[in-house]
């Protein structure tokens, strides 16, 4: 878990008294639940508990990360549940601050993470509203705002209803498939005074289960349709971040000599340099990865994010398919972000890793090799320096300026080139934003370097600079609490994916191409990207239009990253996306 930000920050006076109130209890509790951090933006209808975390807790353990924006508060939380798998706190208010967190909530829920979300109400007896702003900032059934995209949420009626609400959506929460919980505290709640502090639970008997386990005969049809296969192919999809079970995972590919798949809209689940990787991580699959899964005579999806698009996309498949997932539990009729239903001739309901040590003990394959964390593989070689930048151009400087360093690539944008770099430890990538919705990617850079501190890997991020404009503001709280990191914005000047869209409507309608840009480009003023980061207390390098500058720039924002300082550098790249990406997004089926 890593340890406090910056101890000298934001420490009150100490108190030694007050009396004991309502949101005291849900502060201790939430200490309780071991919650390091607490993301937020403030708000009065949580004015009692924000109290009790200062004044009662000290600030620490959970410690107060302030946000300009309630969607950074969210996105940095899913940040570092995309690390620790383990939930942050974040706390909204009343129903304003729930709508604007409300889309990260949503990438939150589609990227399947823990996430403990707590709000605040207007008196819900109207008698004790305060004229005009406690009306505006009461709603009946606030939670319904979000309903549709957690996974469960309570507006405890008193003190111990809200004792027993927080342990189970910190339970529910916790419990696989993972996902935000959101508990909604009535301000007259908090703020009412009790004699004494209630007995506090035993947190240890209120626990997420034991991984459940597959069904005995569905692991042993599974091994033995997998010890048979001629071709089996392995969909490497929503695995969990543990070395030990990618080692597992790669032990049993070799033993199966199967091919494997990756995407790159999760995080990397098997090393892309190994002889058994197919094809690259993308979006969407390409032909050469939809001729593995023809050619295949098994195919055993974990998690895969999408398996029934991905069989569309590949055409005629003839093998039979082990399906290992756990999803169901959380469709809920609301999202489609459950995709298309996929044929399983065996379907296991558990974690994917969990079978995968299952169907490995089955076969009887070994524990495999952890991996070590080493420094970058770039696939592409460095460009000559004066080379201008693209998105291809780029990853090459990229690699050069990393060169030699241990990084997590937390986020690459939409047109990155899966084929232009490796990855081979769970740590070396995190994926993408679960739900697709821009400006998450600063808030999801900021949460993720936090729990990565204590591996020692530098996060790295490559932005888009729609995505980095939209949530522009997230930067300041890395500034104040001192979080690193890396972000190379790769400006391509332009909501460019939708520059591809307009391409595809104007040829089918037989209408001027060239005038894709009008609404979408960011120019004419062009963004100071550097000045942006600056103006919040970031290191802001560029802008940078070469290959040599970039290269420099990076070896430059390593040396204050290493230092402790967070870095943006504006790369200013040709508008284009890789064009397996193009033709996936206009696909018109
Ligand atoms: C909240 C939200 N608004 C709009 C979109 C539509 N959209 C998808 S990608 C994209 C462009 C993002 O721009 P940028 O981050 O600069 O990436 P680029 O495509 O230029 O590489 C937009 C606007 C979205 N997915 N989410
Ligand atoms: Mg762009």
């Amino acid at each position: 878990m890593p340890a406090e930000k910056n101890s000298a920050l934001e420490v009150p006076v100490p108190n030694n008294g007050g009396g004991v109130w309502g949101s005291d209890v849900f502060a201790e509790v939430l200490r309780g639940l071991d919650v390091k951090y607490v993301a937020l933006n403030p708000g009065s209808s949580f004015r009692g508990l924000h109290d009790s975390l200062v004044n009662r807790l000290g600030n620490r353990d959970p410690q107060m990360l302030l946000c300009l924006h309630e969607e950074h508060a969210v996105a940095i939380a899913h940040g570092y549940a995309k690390v620790t798998g383990e939930p942050m706190a974040v706390i909204l208010h009343s129903n304003v601050g729930l709508m604007h967190g409300s889309m990260a909530i949503f990438n939150a829920w589609c990227d399947r993470v823990p996430m403990l979300i707590y709000g605040a109400t207007g008196p819900v007896d109207a008698a004790l509203r305060r004229p005009w702003i406690d009306w505006l900032h009461t709603s009946r059934d606030q939670a319904a705002l979000i309903r549709n995209y957690i996974k469960w949420d309570d507006q405890p009626g008193s003190m111990q209803a809200g004792i027993e609400a927080m342990l189970r959506a910190n339970v529910i929460a916790r419990t696989e498939p993972t996902g935000p919980t959101y508990v909604n505290f009535d301000v007259s709640i908090q703020e009412r005074q009790h004699d004494d502090l209630p007995q506090l639970p035993d947190y240890g008997r209120y626990q997420p289960p034991l991984p459940a386990a597959p069904s005995t005969e569905g692991v042993r049809r599974a091994a033995e349709l997998l010890g048979k296969a001629k071709r089996s192919v392995v969909l490497a999809g929503r695995v969990s971040r543990d070395t030990a079970d990618w080692a597992r995972r790669v032990a049993l590919v070799e033993k199966l000599d199967a091919e494997v798949l990756t995407d790159i809209r999760i995080g990397a689940s098997f090393p892309t340099n190994h002889p058994a990787h197919r094809s690259k991580p993308a979006f969407f699959i390409d032909d050469k990865a939809g001729e593995v899964l023809r050619g295949a005579d098994v195919i055993l999806s974990l998690d895969w994010l999408d398996p029934a698009g991905t069989l569309k996309l590949a055409g005629e498949v003839k093998a039979k398919i082990i399906q290992v997932s756990m999803d169901y539990q959380l469709h809920n009729g609301w999202g489609m972000e459950h995709q298309g239903l996929p044929p399983a001739d065996i379907s296991l309901a558990c974690s994917p890793d969990t079978a995968v040590h299952a169907i490995a003990d089955e076969l009887g394959v070994g524990e495999g090799t952890v991996p070590e964390d080493l420094p970058v593989l770039p696939a592409l070689d460095a460009p000559a320096p004066d080379t201008p930048l693209d998105i291809m151009i780029l990853a090459g400087a990229l690699g050069e300026g990393l060169k030699d360093e241990c990084v997590s690539i937390v986020r690459l944008p939409l047109g990155w080139a899966g084929e232009t770099w490796h990855f081979r430890h769970p740590r070396d990538f995190l994926g993408s934003d679960g739900g697709a919705g821009i400006g998450s990617g600063p808030g999801m850079l900021i949460g993720a370097a936090l729990a990565l501190e204590e591996t020692g890997r530098l996060p790295v991020a490559v932005l888009g600079d729609g995505d980095f404009m939209m949530a522009a503001s997230a930067f300041w709280t890395a500034a104040h609490y001192g979080v690193p990191f890396l972000a190379v914005v790769s400006n391509n000047r332009s909501f460019y994916n939708d520059e591809v869209h307009q391409e595809r409507v104007a040829v089918a309608r037989s209408r001027p191409v060239e005038n894709k840009w009008i609404g979408q480009r960011i120019a004419e003023p062009d963004i100071d990207i550097a000045g942006v980061a600056r103006a919040q207390g970031l290191e802001g390098m560029g802008p940078v239009e070469t290959s040599g500058d970039l290269v420099e720039a990076i070896r430059k924002g390593l040396k204050l990253v290493k230092e402790g300082k967070a870095v943006v550098i504006d790369a200013r790249v040709k508008p284009g996306y890789n064009p397996n990406m193009v033709a996936g997004l206009t696909r018109s089926d």
